[in-house]
């Protein structure tokens, strides 16, 4: 998407994020804390911030048998988006939703960055991929499947056949991952350029799965979105709120 998405947050009170849930059907106790979080939820906008699914091969699975659980996860969404507006933008995995999917949820797609306007602060959302500068095999592989050309010719395969690439994708990286000595982090410099480029103080985002708060120079920070585990000990189910009145804190699930 080629224009920057700006939100008017200047009148709102409490605002949710969340990222990283990786939503996949054999994962069922995540699937139950997500279903659980969305209908307690209450904000004045919920944002999710990429890799909400494992996977993405296609709108065009939401017409097939194997696309019951997305068919699922995108009505609970419809039903959140009637209390809240329900913000969101692609992750790694999940850059391949489309008008279809959008339109079965009720999100509204943002911009990779995009930024809110509060009435105290600009804030740049971002799912962070981008940002990860030094994993250079990753931006390049990045850069060949986020071209239109790429995508045309991704989704002109059958879908079982990109259910198949999309697993066999998912063992290159796992395998990928292992051979590496460490993994590599969002670039301080880089986040800090994107934030004075856009007159930001914050950065949010996830992809890294580092939950954290950084400090970084100048005035400026980083939020890191937890990706969301609930088999892990202890679990990481957690969202990232903002309330007018005391500001941002991370808010344990469990
Ligand atoms: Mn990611």
């Amino acid at each position: 998407m080629a224009e920057l998405s700006q939100i008017d947050a200047r009148h709102w009170s409490s605002i949710e994020f969340i990222s990283d849930i990786h939503l996949q059907r054999s994962e069922p106790a995540n699937f139950e804390a997500w279903s659980r979080y969305l209908s307690q939820v209450r904000a004045d906008a919920l944002f999710i911030l990429g890799d909400l699914f494992e996977v993405w091969v296609g709108d065009d699975l939401l017409d097939h048998p194997e696309g019951d659980f997305e068919r699922e996860c995108l009505a609970l969404i419809h039903q959140t988006s009637q209390r809240m507006p329900v913000h969101w933008l692609v992750g790694n995995r999940d850059f391949l939703v489309g008008e279809r999917a959008l339109k079965a949820s009720g999100m509204q797609a943002l911009s990779d960055p995009c930024v809110v306007h509060t009435a105290q602060d600009n804030w740049l959302l971002s799912h962070g991929d981008e940002l990860c500068v030094g994993d250079t095999d990753y931006q390049a592989f990045r850069q060949t499947v986020r071209s239109a050309q790429w995508q045309q010719s991704f989704l002109s395969q059958p879908l079982l056949q990109r259910m198949q690439m999309a697993r066999d994708l998912r063992q290159q990286s796992e395998a990928r991952k292992a051979q590496q000595p460490s993994w590599v982090d969002v670039d301080k410099a880089s986040a800090e350029q994107w934030l004075k480029q856009h007159h930001c103080h914050v950065l949010i985002h996830g992809h890294t799965h580092q939950a954290a708060h950084h400090t970084l120079s100048a005035g400026l920070s980083r939020w890191v979105l937890s990706d969301w585990e609930a088999h892990a000990k202890p679990p990481r189910l957690q969202s990232l709120r903002w309330e007018a009145a005391s500001g941002f804190a991370t808010r344990p699930l469990v």
